[in-house]
């Protein structure tokens, strides 16, 4: 029988945590120290959530406000921002698993580019077509392929190709032989991605993850620290200085960032190769905006010395899964109010966790990216995303559950929706109703305003008024100049419906 024990031999996770047998004495040490601060970090973080949970019974007075919208929308970056405004030191306290997200988020993309590569058979033919127009708004439906970012190649392009001509291309079997090395040496790093996400979910896995997301739960923070721990926590000694906690050691994230010190080169060459661009170009290869981000902040993110900025925390993604309540002292006219934000999971998969929050909400921010009129859902293939946006618009206006609360809308991701107009994206293609409007960003912000507000007022018995804001949640002054309005608004609405005033 085998003899339970610390290290399990079949915890290929617990395996990897286990010191080396080599280890000195200083060593020893040093890891004891290591282990003893991430400890104590999570323990805060565990206390800080505790405490919050204790006051989450909402007093009267309080102010509740709910973030919905679909997945990929910007709520969590949006609460975020909330959290640098009026908690900016709990930030500071998870910057060290944040770059467990961006680490994550680095070789899930490099993962996807080599993935598409060898679809495409690592080469890109002179003739393949751009993007054609695939879809219909508001309730039209996606002609052609099912699959939302790739589509499969025609049969013909898997072919050897012999002629070289576009700039994008080179030749067929240098290209080929180019990027077979840099998969070659690119993928230990990129097998560290099942650890980095179990890492992040502590192994909890939900159906409809699509591109391979992970989802995590209120409090992930804390556990990212405890998994890293593993079955060694209360086994460390307590007898050693404080350390902050971006400097925190964990053996898989310390590998990887050891890894990607020692691939920064060859991540910069695939990212620069004319046949992963040509991809790009011709829509084959879709990238979110998280992974164009942090590829082109590779030098910076693989430095062995890597510390996330407050901007890396915008911009890295990891799927909320149910609701997570956060909880900020809002200071308004010599006042302070606790104010409960509730940060919901998107997905479709999620929203049924939505309603029993709905009750007595003060305030509700939907939140929907404008520049996803070329997207579908990961969920669901067949359904343009700013469709989706508007259903589900119709939905929470027409809430009885909702019908007192304060309604904000942001119109969000207009930087990308900029970025896509400016690099020749036509609405049209993917919009038929948008019709021969011009395609500049002003007609096109406008346009899709007037279908919130046209659903908005089908739906508005109780002449509540709407306010909109265009916005871009990464963009952090603009964003908290935004949040203060929206707080004063809020705040006034408040006030007449407590009869405080
Ligand atoms: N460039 C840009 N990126 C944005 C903007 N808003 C959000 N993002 C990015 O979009 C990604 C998704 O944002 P999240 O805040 O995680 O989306 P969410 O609505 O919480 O998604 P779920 O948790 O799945 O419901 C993140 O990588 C953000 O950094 C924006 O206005 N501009
Ligand atoms: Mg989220």
């Amino acid at each position: 029988m085998r003899t339970p024990s610390i290290y399990s031999q079949d915890d290929p996770l617990t395996e990897a945590l286990k010191p080396p047998e080599s280890e000195t004495e200083l060593e020893r040490r040093a890891r004891l120290e290591e282990e003893a601060e991430a400890k104590r970090v999570s323990e805060q973080i565990d206390e800080d959530l505790r405490l919050e949970r204790e006051s989450m019974k909402r007093k009267r007075g309080d102010v509740k406000l709910l973030l919905l919208g679909q997945a990929e929308s910007g709520k969590s970056t949006l609460q975020r921002q909330f959290q640098l405004m009026y908690k900016p030191h709990s930030l500071e306290q998870e910057r060290a698993s944040w770059r467990t997200v961006i680490y994550f988020n680095v070789v899930r993309s490099i993962k996807h580019i080599l993935n598409t590569l060898e679809s495409w058979d690592d080469y890109i033919d002179d003739d393949m077509a751009l993007d054609s127009p695939t879809s219909k708004y508001m309730g039209g439906s996606r002609s052609g392929t099912s699959s939302p970012v790739i589509m499969n190649p025609p049969l013909e392009n898997n072919n050897a190709h012999s002629r070289s001509a576009s700039p994008f291309q080179g030749n067929a079997a240098t290209s080929r032989s180019t990027i077979a090395s840099l998969r070659r040496r690119l993928s230990p790093l990129v097998t560290t991605d099942a650890a980095l996400a179990d890492r992040l979910s502590g192994g909890i896995t939900v159906s409809g993850s699509g591109k391979g997301g992970v989802f995590v739960r209120s409090g992930w923070q804390a556990r990212t620290i405890e998994n890293a721990l593993g079955r060694k926590r209360g086994r460390v000694s307590d007898e050693l200085g404080p350390k902050k906690p971006d400097e925190i050691q964990d053996v898989l994230v310390q590998d990887v960032s050891r890894m990607l010190d020692a691939s920064k080169d060859d991540i910069r060459e695939l990212w620069a190769h004319p046949t992963v661009k040509g991809l790009i170009v011709r829509r084959r290869l879709k990238l979110d905006e998280w992974s164009e981000f942090f590829l082109r902040h590779i030098t910076r993110v693989a430095a062995s010395d890597y510390v996330p900025s407050t901007d890396d925390i915008l911009h890295a993604r990891i799927q909320t899964m149910g609701v997570a309540e956060h909880i900020f002292d809002v200071n308004i006219h010599g006042k302070s109010v606790s104010w409960h934000l509730f940060d919901v999971g998107g997905a479709r998969g999620q929203r049924h966790t939505w309603v029993p929050y709905f009750d007595d909400a003060n305030a509700i921010i939907f939140v929907a990216p404008v520049s996803a009129f070329d997207q579908y859902l990961e969920e669901d293939p067949r359904t343009n995303r700013i469709d989706d946006s508007l259903q589900l618009f119709t939905q929470i206006c027409s809430s009885p559950l909702l019908k007192n609360a304060h309604l904000v809308l942001f119109l969000n991701k207009t930087d990308l929706l900029r970025a896509k107009l400016d690099n020749g994206l036509r609405v049209q293609k993917y919009i038929t109703s948008f019709g021969e409007r011009a395609n500049d960003y002003e007609t096109v912000v406008q346009y899709f305003r007037a279908h919130f507000l046209q659903v908005h007022r089908r739906n508005n018995e109780n002449r509540r008024v709407l306010y909109t804001h265009f916005t871009s949640v990464v963009d952090t002054k603009a964003t908290q100049r935004i949040i203060g309005n929206v707080r004063d608004s809020i705040f006034r609405g408040y006030l007449q419906s407590a009869a405080l005033v």
